[in-house]
C-alpha cells in the first residue's frame, strides 16, 4: 500500500497511471477516501503551487500533476457520494467571461459533488448572460463562481447585479473563489460567500444551506 506521501508525490510528478494504482491500493486497504484526497490529491497540488509560484514548475507539469490528481478524484468520487447519500442542494458552477481556467474550478466541483450535492458544471469562459439564464433554467440553490485573472474578477460583480436586476437574487446564493478574489472582494461585490479552496467550498455550501 501507497503512504499519502508517495500518493501526493506521484501527483506532483504528474503519474496519472501511478496515481490510480496508489489510490486504489489505499482504498483496499480501507484508508478513508476523503483522507486520500485532503492528504494525498490536494497535498500533491499543493506543493504544485507553491512550486510553480516560485518558478520551479511550468504550466505543461502543471497540466500533468493536475491530470493525475483528476485519475484519483474519479476513483474516489463515488466512493464519498455513496457514504453521504442525502442530496444537499444545487449547485450550478462556473469561470466567468474571458477567464479559460479550469483546474481549480474542476477540482472545487468534483469535491462539492462528493460532498452531496447535484453538480451543474458550465465549463469556462461563461458570460453573465448565460449564467443567468443557466439560474432561471436549473434553479440552483448557490452559484458558484470561478476567476483566476484579475482582469476577469470584475465579471462576477456583473453577474451579482445582474441576478439583482432581473430580481432572482432573493432565490440563490452566489459564492466566489480563485487566487485573485478574496473575502474582502467577496463583500465589496455582494457575494454571499468565498471559499479559498475547494475543500472550504463544500464547507461554505453546506454552511450556506444548513
Ligand atoms: Co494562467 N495565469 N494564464 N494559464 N495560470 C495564472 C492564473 C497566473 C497567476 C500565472 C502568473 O502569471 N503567475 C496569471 C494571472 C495573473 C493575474 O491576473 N493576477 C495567469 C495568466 C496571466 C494567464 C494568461 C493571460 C497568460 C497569457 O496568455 N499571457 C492566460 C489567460 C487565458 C485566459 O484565461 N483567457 C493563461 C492561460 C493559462 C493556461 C491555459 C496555460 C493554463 C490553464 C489551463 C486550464 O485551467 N485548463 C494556465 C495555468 C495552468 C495557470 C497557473 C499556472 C495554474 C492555475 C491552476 O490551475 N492552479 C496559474 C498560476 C498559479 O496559480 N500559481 C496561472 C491549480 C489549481 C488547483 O488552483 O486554480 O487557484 P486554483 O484553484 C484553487 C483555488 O483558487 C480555489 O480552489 C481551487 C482548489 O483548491 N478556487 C475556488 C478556484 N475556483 C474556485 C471557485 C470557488 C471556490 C474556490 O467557487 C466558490
Amino acid at each position: 500500500m501507497a503512504t499519502y506521501a508517495e500518493l501526493a508525490q506521484s501527483v506532483i510528478s504528474g503519474q496519472r497511471d501511478q496515481v490510480k494504482d496508489q489510490v486504489t491500493s489505499l482504498i483496499a486497504a480501507g484508508k478513508s477516501p476523503l483522507e486520500i484526497v485532503s492528504e494525498g490529491l490536494i497535498a500533491g497540488m499543493d506543493v504544485v503551487g507553491v512550486r510553480f509560484k516560485a518558478g520551479d514548475m511550468f504550466v505543461p507539469e502543471v497540466l500533468m500533476s493536475a491530470r493525475s490528481m483528476t485519475g484519483g478524484l474519479e476513483i474516489v468520487k463515488p466512493l464519498i457520494a455513496a457514504a453521504d447519500q442525502k442530496s444537499n442542494g444545487k449547485i450550478l458552477i462556473g469561470t466567468v467571461k474571458g477567464d479559460l481556467h479550469d483546474i481549480g474550478k474542476n477540482l472545487v466541483s468534483m469535491l462539492i459533488e462528493s460532498g452531496g450535492f447535484e453538480v451543474i458544471n458550465m465549463g469556462v469562459d461563461i458570460s453573465t448572460e448565460d449564467f443567468v439564464d443557466a439560474s432561471i433554467k436549473h434553479e440552483p440553490d448557490i452559484i458558484a463562481l470561478s476567476a483566476l485573472l484579475t482582469t476577469t474578477m470584475p465579471a462576477m460583480k456583473d453577474i451579482i447585479d445582474s441576478l439583482k436586476e432581473k430580481g432572482l437574487k432573493d432565490k440563490v446564493k452566489v459564492i466566489i473563489g480563485g487566487a485573485p478574489v478574496s473575502q474582502e472582494y467577496a463583500e465589496s461585490i455582494g457575494a454571499d460567500g468565498y471559499a479559498p479552496d475547494a475543500g472550504s467550498a463544500v464547507e461554505l455550501c453546506k454552511q450556506l444551506l444548513g
